[in-house]
C-alpha cells in the first residue's frame, strides 16, 4: 500500500502557490510571476517517493470576478476544493492580512475540510506571526520536507499509484510552452497588457530533428499590439528567443518558433473559452 491522493494549492493570488508547486515536485510545472493572477488553470504536478504520490494541483488565485475569464478561474478554484483529499492554503507572510483574508480562514475552519495551513516567503520579513501556519519558503526551502511529512500524513492508502511514475504533471508539452510565451510576456509587460494575454498554437510539426511552432500572442487591444512587439520588433524577438530556448530544453530538439500578435476585443469577456479556457 501507498499513500496517494490529491492536494489542492489554494490562496489569494500572488501567495506563491506555483513556486511551491515547483518546488515539491523540482520541474517547473507552472509558470511564476511578480503579477497577480498569473495561474488560470489548474494545473497538476505530480511528486513521487517510494512510498507515497502527491498529485497536487495549482489553482488560481481567489479574488473578485471581473470578467469571464475571472468566473472560470474562480471555478477551477472551487473545483479543486470540492474534489481534493488534502488543501494547502498559502498566506504571503511579507504581507498584512486584511479581514477579507481572515474571514476566508474562518470560513475553511468551519467547513471541516482537511487543511495544512502554511505562511509562505519566509525567507523575507514578516509581517506576520500566524499560529498553527507552517513557515515555509519556496526559494530557499525552508520547512519544504516538513510540508511533504504532512501532506502523506493526510493521504489516503491505495494500491497502486494513480500517475505513472515518470509523469510529472498531466499538461501536454505544447501547454508548457504557450505558458512559457505567456510567462515571458508577464515578465515584460506591465499594467492591463500582461493580463489581456494569451496563447495560441497555430502549428505543431515534430520533424525529424526539428519542431516547428507557430503560435499567435492574443491581446485586447491594438495599443498593446505595438506593445509586446516593441521598437522594430525587439519585444516580440525577446520572447520568441527565450521560449524557444525553454521549447529546446523540454523536447531536446532543435525549435523553429514563430511568433504573431494578434488583436481579440476583449476576449477576456467574449472569446476566453477559444484559447484553452474551458472545462
Ligand atoms: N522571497 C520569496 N518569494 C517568493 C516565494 N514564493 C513565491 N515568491 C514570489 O512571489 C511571487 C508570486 O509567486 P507565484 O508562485 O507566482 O504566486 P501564485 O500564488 O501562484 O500567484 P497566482 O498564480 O497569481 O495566484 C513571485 O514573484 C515569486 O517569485 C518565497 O518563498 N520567497
Ligand atoms: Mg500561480
Amino acid at each position: 500500500m501507498i499513500k496517494c491522493g490529491y492536494v489542492g494549492v489554494i490562496g489569494r493570488a500572488n501567495a506563491g502557490k506555483s513556486s511551491l508547486v515547483n518546488r515539491l515536485v523540482g520541474e517547473r510545472v507552472a509558470i511564476v510571476s511578480s503579477k497577480p493572477q498569473t495561474t488560470r488553470n489548474n494545473i497538476l504536478g505530480i511528486l513521487n517517493g517510494e512510498n507515497y504520490q502527491i498529485i497536487l494541483v495549482d489553482t488560481p488565485g481567489i479574488h473578485h470576478s471581473k470578467n469571464n475569464l475571472d468566473r472560470y478561474m474562480m471555478k477551477n478554484v472551487r473545483n479543486a476544493i470540492s474534489s481534493v483529499d488534502v488543501l494547502l492554503y498559502l498566506i504571503d507572510g511579507s504581507k498584512e492580512l486584511d479581514q477579507e483574508e481572515i474571514d476566508y480562514i474562518n470560513m475553511l475552519k468551519e467547513k471541516e475540510l482537511n487543511v495544512i495551513y502554511l505562511q509562505t516567503k519566509c525567507d523575507k520579513k514578516q509581517k506576520i506571526d500566524m499560529e498553527n501556519f507552517l513557515k515555509i519558503s519556496s526559494i530557499t526551502g525552508e520547512n519544504i520536507d516538513k510540508v511533504i511529512e504532512s501532506i502523506v500524513d493526510s493521504l489516503p492508502e491505495c494500491s497502486t499509484r494513480i500517475y505513472d511514475e515518470d509523469l510529472f504533471t498531466d499538461k501536454s508539452i505544447k501547454f508548457l510552452i504557450e505558458e512559457d510565451i505567456r510567462g515571458q510576456a508577464l515578465n515584460m509587460f506591465d499594467k492591463e497588457v500582461p493580463h489581456g494575454i494569451a496563447i495560441e498554437t497555430e502549428r505543431f510539426d515534430e520533424k525529424n530533428d526539428i519542431v516547428i511552432i507557430e503560435a499567435n500572442i492574443i491581446c485586447e487591444r491594438d495599443s498593446h499590439k505595438g506593445i509586446i512587439i516593441g521598437k522594430g520588433g525587439k519585444n516580440l524577438k525577446i520572447i520568441g528567443q527565450k521560449s524557444r530556448e525553454y521549447a529546446e530544453e523540454l523536447l531536446d530538439k532543435q525549435v523553429l518558433l514563430k511568433l504573431f500578435v494578434k488583436v481579440d476585443k476583449d476576449w477576456r469577456d467574449r472569446n476566453y473559452s477559444n484559447y484553452g479556457y474551458k472545462f
